[in-house]
């Protein structure tokens, strides 16, 4: 290298088209690609995670190489690897002398701290950060969007950014005359619904080399290798979109939120592992999505369904996750202090919904978005579980999971520890819910129907109980009054028993 940039690319920003790789001049650059211990271990990540992303950025460098690109790619092992990406960019620094070094801001706070003490460096060469250009929404966008608002609600966001795109629109109005169409959608599974066979990928000498490397040393993390399937590259990628749209879109509304015993995927998109490592990006799935809409080949609840999702969610949280600086996560709205189960970290549990959900997330590295929100997510917040410690658990465990998306679907959705923020309402819910949407109450020791006894569901009186330990924080609530007027109507002894039933059944997790 002489006088040229030197540009780190992190695990998660493998994409041809990233901002600091835009401009990359392969005479005199060099792109700097790191494996490091730190990273690996900031939370125990499931090891399908780490080998994912191990996999995934060592193809991605094959690609540059084979580019003609100067990759200078430091293995996990590499002799005098220093397990940091200020350690290595900084030996990198001394070995190629750069005039510049070019980054992508990274996913999370943590990261962002170390480019910009880099920036401060005065011993380092200038440093340019440049935006992730990945997002359908930039971080100061979605600011101006914030400015002077109240009560933000991802619904208008969603709504602008329908405006913005044009996606689903027919001149200012929705297509079809709805922006929702979630009436048509959410329908538990029949028994005899068959859902298709996921695409799995067999692990060449580059996974499997990765493989081993992850069984070595981080073999004990929690979650199995057996059985790893995730593309590592962007063709596989882009596979694995093809047949979600082709086989499981026409289905992915109506059985949205549905759960059925040993198949986490049903007829989910299994994409976010990608989207979120580069492997692709969020205009192309939304666009798969609208030409198969168009071409007639999926209908227009189960399009706008998964529109929602990717350019309503995910740029919501993502816009929150920054715009709410870095002490989003400190907050504890509802002062919960329980440490989190054991169970969480075996799957042991006689909860048949939990013990499933929990299961499938060590077995896959995965589990779809009802699973995470209203099994084990409703049970964090009904148990009053710690948000610190259940936020560092979501983001250990799930092939997606990254601090900007993983923080405001933990904190926010789920435990509404950010005072309503996120969400108008918590979404609490008796055993009642998990009975309807999925096949699982069926295998389980506990009786869903029984209120109280010794077989009695415990999320029916865990749900009571909460709503009636938080009433100072949520009664006053609009959208809680149903519930709370229910509780109302109960006896004194009838609240007592539930107060029993739910300190029994919490002080046996201890
Ligand atoms: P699909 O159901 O097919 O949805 C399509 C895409 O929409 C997803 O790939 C994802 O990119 C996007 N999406 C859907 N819902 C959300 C959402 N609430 N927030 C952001 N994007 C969304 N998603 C992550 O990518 N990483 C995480 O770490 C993560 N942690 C979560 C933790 C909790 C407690 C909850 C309730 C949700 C979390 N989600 C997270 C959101 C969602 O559960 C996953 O994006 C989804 O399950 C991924 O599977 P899929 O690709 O099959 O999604
Ligand atoms: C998650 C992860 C892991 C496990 N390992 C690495 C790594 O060795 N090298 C790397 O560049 N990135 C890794 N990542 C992704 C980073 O943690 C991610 O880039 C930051 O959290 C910022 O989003
Ligand atoms: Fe879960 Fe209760 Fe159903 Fe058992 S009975 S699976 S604990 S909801």
């Amino acid at each position: 290298m002489s006088g040229g940039a030197l540009r780190l690319v992190l695990g998660d920003q493998l994409t041809r088209e990233l901002a600091s790789l835009r401009d990359l001049d392969p005479d005199r650059d060099v792109v700097l690609m790191v494996e490091v211990a730190d990273e690996a271990t900031y939370v125990p990540h499931h090891p399908q995670k780490i080998a994912f992303l191990f996999s995934a950025m060592r193809h991605f460098a094959q690609g540059l190489r084979e580019e003609g690109v100067t990759v200078d790619y430091v293995a996990l092992e590499a002799l005098g690897n220093t397990g940091s990406f200020d350690g290595e960019l900084r030996r990198a620094v001394a070995r190629y002398g750069p005039s510049r070094i070019v980054l992508t801001e990274p996913g999370e706070w943590r990261v962002l701290d170390i480019m910009q003490a880099w920036q401060a460096d005065a011993r380092l060469p200038a440093v340019e950060l440049r935006d992730d250009n990945r997002f359908l929404c930039s971080r100061t966008q979605f600011e101006q969007w914030m400015q002077g608002r109240r009560a933000p609600r991802m619904e208008h966001f969603y709504r602008d950014m329908r405006r913005r795109t044009g996606w689903l629109m027919e001149g200012d109005a929705p297509v079809g005359g709805d922006w929702n169409y979630d009436a048509d959608n959410r329908k538990p599974l029949p028994d005899d619904e068959v859902v298709p066979q996921r695409l799995r990928f067999v692990s060449d000498a580059i996974t499997a080399d990765v493989l081993a490397l992850v069984a070595r040393r981080f073999g004990h993390h929690f979650g199995t290798l057996d059985g790893f399937g995730w593309g590592v590259t962007r063709a596989d990628a882009q596979a694995a979109l093809a047949q979600f749209i082709n086989e499981c879109l026409p289905r992915f509304g109506d059985f949205q939120d549905a759960m059925r015993r040993g198949d986490p995927w049903l007829f989910h998109g299994v994409i976010s592992p990608y989207l979120n490592a580069g492997l692709l990006v969020a205009r192309e799935v939304c666009e798969a999505a609208l030409s198969a809409w168009r071409d007639g080949r999926a209908p227009l609840n189960a399009v706008e369904g998964f529109i929602r999702q990717v350019l309503g969610w995910r740029e919501y949280v993502r816009g929150l996750y920054w715009q709410q600086g870095r002490d989003y996560g400190a907050s504890n709205g509802l002062q919960a202090t329980r440490p989190l189960p054991g169970f969480f970290w075996t799957a042991d549990t006689q909860m048949a919904c939990l013990r499933e959900c929990l299961t499938d997330t060590r077995d896959r590295a995965y589990a779809h978005h009802i699973q995470r929100l209203m099994v084990i997510g409703n049970f964090a917040l009904l148990a009053g579980l710690a948000p610190r410690e259940v936020q560092a658990w979501y983001l250990a465990v799930y092939a997606d999971a990254y601090e900007w998306v993983e923080l405001p679907n933990v904190h926010g959705m789920v435990l509404h520890a950010d005072g309503g923020l996120l969400g108008s309402k918590p979404y609490a819910a008796s055993g009642a819910y998990i009975d309807r949407m999925s096949d699982y109450c069926g295998h389980c020791v506990y009786r869903v129907k029984d209120k109280t006894g010794p077989r009695a569901c415990p999320f029916n009186a865990l749900y009571w109980d909460f709503l009636d330990r938080n009433a100072s924080r949520l009664a006053a609530n609009p959208r809680m009054a149903m519930p709370y007027r229910t509780l109302a109507k109960m006896t004194a002894e009838r609240r007592e028993q539930i107060r029993a039933d739910a300190a029994a059944f919490l002080d046996g997790l201890a």
